[in-house]
C-alpha cells in the first residue's frame, strides 16, 4: 500500500474513529498503545487485525523514532505518510494534579515527533504530513466570542499551557523548516466512545444507572460552564481533510452552538422521560424529578482551580476551505447516539 498513516492515541475516542475512517480509505494504519497492567484496546478491538500496532509512549522519544524509521524502511515506496498526533493526557481537571506528566506528554511529546520528522532525509520528509490535536482550551478565559483561528489564546490549565507550547512548535517547524504540519483547534466532541470521566459521558452513564435503579442521583461540579459540543465522528473527518490540503494551515472545528452543562443534563434526563426541577444555589443547588426524587447534586470536589466559562467556536474557515460539514448537526442527535 502506498498510503501510510500513523496514529498516536489510536486507543482513544478520536483515534479509534480515525483508524476506522483511514482503513475505509485504504490506508495502511499504524499505531501505538501504552503499556498498561490491563488491556486498554477496547475501542479498537473490532479492527485490531487490520492495524499494525506496537507499544509506544510519547514520553519515549527513542521508541517513537525507531518505530517511524521502521515504518519507512518497510514501506520504501510510500506516496504519502500522514502522522496524526492524538495522544495526550486529555483531562483538564487531572492536569492540575499531574502537571509535569501532562507537560511532558502534551507539550514535549509533540516536539519529540516534530524532531523525528525534521531529521529525516528530504526525500522522505517531503512526503510526510503531520496533524496536531490542538484544542479550544487554548482560548481559556476567552478574550472574544465566538472564537476563531485569529482569536488570541489565554490558557488557564496545565493541559492548555502544554497544548499551547505544542501549537507554537507546530507553527515554528512549519515556518522554520517547511514541514507540512497543521494544528486542528477542536472544540469539545463526544460520542459513545467518550471516556467515562468527561462530563457528557458521566451524565449519560449516570442517567442510564438511574433508569436501571442502580443509582439515585449524579454528583457534578460546575454546571454553569458552556461548551460547544459536537460528535467525534465528524471531527476526525475534519482532521483528515486538513491533511488533504495543498498547503498546511490551522483550522477550527466547532458547531457554532454552545450549551451549559446544566442544559446538557436537562436534555439527557428528558431523553429518558425525566423532567428536572431545580432548587437552591451554588453548592446547595439540586435537581429533583417529577416524582420529587433527588437526581442531581453539586459536589465541590469536581470544581477546578481555574474554569473555562464559555467556549463557542466559529467553524467558517473549515466549512469554506475544507468543505467540512457535520452529520450530527444538533445536540439531541449526539445525546441519542451516546445513549444507544
Ligand atoms: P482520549 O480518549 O483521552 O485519548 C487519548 C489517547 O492518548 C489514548 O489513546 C491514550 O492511551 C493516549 N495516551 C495518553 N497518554 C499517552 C502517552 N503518554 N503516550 C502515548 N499515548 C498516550 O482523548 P480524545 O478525546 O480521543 O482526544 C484526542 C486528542 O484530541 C487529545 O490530544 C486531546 O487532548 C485532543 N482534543 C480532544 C478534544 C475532545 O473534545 N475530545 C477536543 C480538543 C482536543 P490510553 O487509551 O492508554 O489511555
Ligand atoms: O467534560 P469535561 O471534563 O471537558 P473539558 O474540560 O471541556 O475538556 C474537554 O474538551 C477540551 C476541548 O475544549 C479538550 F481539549 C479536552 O481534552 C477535553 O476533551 O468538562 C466540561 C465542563 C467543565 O467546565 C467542567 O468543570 O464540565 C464541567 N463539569 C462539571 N462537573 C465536569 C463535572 N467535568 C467533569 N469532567 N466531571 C464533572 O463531574
Amino acid at each position: 500500500m502506498d498510503k501510510l498513516a500513523f496514529i498516536t492515541g489510536i486507543t482513544g475516542q478520536d483515534g479509534s474513529y480515525l483508524a476506522e475512517l483511514l482503513l475505509e480509505k485504504n490506508y495502511n494504519v499504524f499505531g501505538i498503545q501504552r503499556r498498561s497492567s490491563r488491556f486498554n484496546t477496547t475501542r479498537i478491538d473490532h479492527i485490531r487485525d487490520k492495524l499494525k500496532m506496537r507499544y509506544g509512549d510519547l514520553t519515549d522519544g527513542a521508541g517513537l523514532s525507531n518505530y517511524i524509521h521502521e515504518i519507512i524502511r518497510e514501506n520504501p515506496n510510500f506516496k504519502v505518510f500522514e502522522i496524526y498526533n492524538l495522544a495526550a493526557q486529555s483531562h483538564v481537571a487531572i492536569s492540575f494534579e499531574i502537571p509535569e506528566y501532562t507537560s511532558d506528554v502534551d507539550g514535549i511529546g509533540v516536539m519529540r515527533l516534530l524532531e523525528i520528522i525534521r531529521t529525516l532525509p528530504d526525500k522522505q520528509r517531503n512526503k510526510i504530513k503531520f496533524y496536531q490535536a490542538g484544542t479550544s482550551e487554548l482560548y481559556g478565559k476567552v478574550l472574544e466570542t465566538p472564537q476563531n483561528e485569529k482569536t488570541p489564546f489565554n490558557p488557564v490549565s496545565p493541559y492548555a499551557a502544554a497544548k499551547l507550547y505544542a501549537y507554537h512548535m507546530v507553527k515554528i517547524y512549519r515556518e522554520g523548516y517547511g514541514l507540512f504540519a497543521v494544528n486542528g483547534i477542536l472544540f469539545n466532541h463526544e460520542s459513545p466512545r467518550r471516556g467515562e470521566n468527561f462530563v457528557t459521558m458521566k451524565i449519560v452513564n449516570g442517567v442510564k444507572d438511574i433508569v436501571k435503579g442502580e443509582k439515585q442521583y449524579i454528583s457534578l461540579g460546575n454546571i454553569y460552564s458552556s461548551r460547544d459540543w459536537g460528535h467525534a465522528k465528524d471531527y476526525v473527518y475534519g482532521m483528515w481533510l486538513m491533511l488533504q490540503q495543498e498547503k498546511p494551515d490551522d483550522f477550527v472545528l466547532a458547531t457554532g452552538n454552545t450549551f451549559t452543562v446544566k442544559e446538557f443534563i436537562m436534555h439527557a434526563f428528558r431523553h429518558k422521560g425525566y423532567n428536572l426541577w431545580w432548587r437552591g444555589e451554588g453548592e446547595e443547588e439540586v435537581a429533583y424529578d417529577q416524582n420529587d426524587i433527588l437526581r442531581v447534586k453539586i459536589d465541590p470536589k469536581y470544581y477546578r482551580p481555574c474554569e473555562v466559562d464559555l467556549l463557542l467556536g466559529d467553524p467558517k474557515k473549515s466549512m469554506e476551505k475544507l468543505g467540512w460539514t457535520r452529520r450530527y448537526d444538533n445536540m439531541d442527535k449526539l445525546i441519542v447516539d451516546m445513549f444507544n
